[in-house]
Formats: structure tokens, sequence, C-alpha cells
């Protein structure tokens, strides 16, 4: 055997960087494990927090069964039937003729709803609530829950989140009863437009006798395009059960805002 200082020198060496490459890779490891289990920790520390104002549910278990929908799934196959158990754990309570749908007026419906306690929309309500505006999927093969890196709405008709919001907003049509509230957007040229949630999942279960109106809000502004002739409108019309009585009302936002800022209104007042 060689002994010589050099090749001594050069084995010491290449043990020294095999042990740093592992040190590495352990290191890399240990930073990947934390990040993804905060990311599942950050989520679920919104959804308890969130799901706590509704003092009547068991957040832990409805945490459960919602984490049940999505993790070890492909983000891109997960459809809407994968959060029937969720929505079982967690039913509404249902509000005859308090019920607000909408399409395409997130600010002006929710700052109204916040204002004045007339209407409920779904971000109302626990399911709607607990993942208002954010964003999770899981991976194939992993407990993991991501928050970041999740395909988006043109990356794939059944991703984790768009099926959410479908199957939520399935139910909440589900439970509506009496007079329904819709509030459209009457500054874009389709208010009613066909490919929305509200299209596609709530208005095919707005059914009568269950429901008996359905009462259409359209927001108006200065830049107003459309009024309540609209084309998009008389489709809406054809789609909806016969049974329920439609009327549509043009609204300025100024109006709306104006009527929540003033709490002596009653609710039937604002329109
Ligand atoms: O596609 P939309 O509107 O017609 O959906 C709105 C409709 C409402 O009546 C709600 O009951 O569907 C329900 N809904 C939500 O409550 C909701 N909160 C947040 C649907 N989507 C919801 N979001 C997010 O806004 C979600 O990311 C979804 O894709 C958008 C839809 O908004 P939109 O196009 O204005």
């Amino acid at each position: 055997m060689d002994h010589s200082p050099e090749k001594r020198r050069r084995r010491r060496c290449l043990i020294l960087s095999v042990l740093a490459v592992l040190l590495l890779i352990i290191i890399v490891a240990v930073v990947l494990g934390l990040t993804l289990r905060k990311n599942t920790d950050s989520l679920k520390t919104t959804f308890i927090s969130r799901c706590k104002a509704f003092k009547e549910y068991d957040c832990p278990k409805i945490w459960d069964a919602f984490e049940q929908s999505y993790v070890g799934r492909d983000p891109c196959k997960v459809p809407m039937e994968a959060y029937d158990p969720f929505i079982a754990a967690a039913p509404f309570q249902p509000a005859c003729n308090r019920m607000m749908f909408w399409s395409k007026t997130t600010d002006v419906v929710h700052d109204f709803t916040e204002k004045k306690d007339c209407f409920l929309t779904l971000e109302d309500t626990l399911l709607g609530s607990v993942m208002d505006g954010l964003t999770w999927c899981g991976k194939e093969g992993s407990p993991e829950t991501f928050t970041t890196g999740c395909p988006g709405w043109t990356d794939c008709v059944n991703n984790t989140v768009r099926s959410f919001w479908n199957r939520a907003s399935a139910a909440f049509a589900d439970a509506a009863c009496g007079q329904v509230t819709a509030m459209l957007n009457g500054s874009i040229v389709t208010p009613f437009n066909p490919t929305s949630i509200f299209a596609t999942i709530e208005l095919e279960r707005l059914d009568s006798p269950r429901v008996k109106n359905l009462n259409v809000v359209l927001v108006t502004q200065e830049t107003t395009v459309t009024n309540c002739t609209n084309a998009s409108l008389k489709n809406l019309q054809k789609e909806l059960d016969p049974g329920v009585k439609y009327n549509c009302k043009e609204v300025s936002e100024a109006q709306i805002q104006e009527c929540s800022s003033n709490p002596e209104k009653p609710c039937g007042a604002c329109w």
C-alpha cells in the first residue's frame, strides 16, 4: 500500500468532499421539509381561525374532511365531488329570502353585505369564508399541502381551487329558498356570463317551488353599457326554472353605497 503524504491528503480531501455533499443534501431536505410543513400549517391555521368565527362547527374535524379532498391527488384531477365529505361536514343553515348570489360584482356586493345585515353571500358562511382568497393543492404520492405552484384556472378545468368553488357554490344554491337575489355587473357587455359559476352551477339549482323569485340587481355606473334588456339576461331567463318568477332592476353603485352607509334604511329600501 502506498502511504505517501500526497495520497493521504487526497483521500482526506475526497472524504471531506463527500461529507460536505451529504451535509448539503441533508440541509436542503430539512429546509424543504420545514417549508412544506409551514405551508400545511399556515393554511390550516388560517382555516381553523376563520372557522372558529362560526361557533357551532367542529373545526378540526372539518379541516380533516377538507384535507382529504385534495391531499395526495394530482391537482388537475380533483373533481368537484371530491369535496362532498367536506360539504357534508359543514352543512348550511338555510336562510330563506336572504340569499345573495353575484357575478363580477365581488367588491360592491361584499361591501354591501358587510355594512348591512340584510343578505347572506357564500363568503358569509363557513364554507365560503374559510378558503376565500386562498390557493392550495396537493400532489400525487405526497401527504403535503402546497400553497404555491398550484395549477390555475387556465391550466386545467378540474383544479383543486376551482372545484372547491364549484362544489361550495352548488351547496349554497341547493340551500336557497324563497326570494333570491343576484347582483350582476351592468358595466360589462355580458352580465350573465355563460362560463361563470353563477351561470354554470348556481342558476340551474334555483328550483321552484323551493325558490319563489329571482331578483336580479344590475349594478350600474356612469360607464354603464347594459340594462335589463341585455341579451345575456334574456338567456338567463330562458335557463331559469319557469316556476321561478324573474325580476330585474337597474340600481346605481352610488345608490347601493349610500343605502349601506345609512343605518336607518330598512333592508327592503335599498332598491
Ligand atoms: O364565477 P362567478 O363570479 O359567477 O361566481 C360567483 C358565484 C357567487 O354567486 C358565489 O355564490 O359563485 C359563488 N362564488 C363565491 O362565493 C366565491 N368567492 C370567491 C364563486 N366564486 C368565488 N370566489 C372566487 O371568485 C373564485 O376564485 C371564483 O373563480 C371567482 C368567481 O368570481 P366571478 O367570475 O365574479
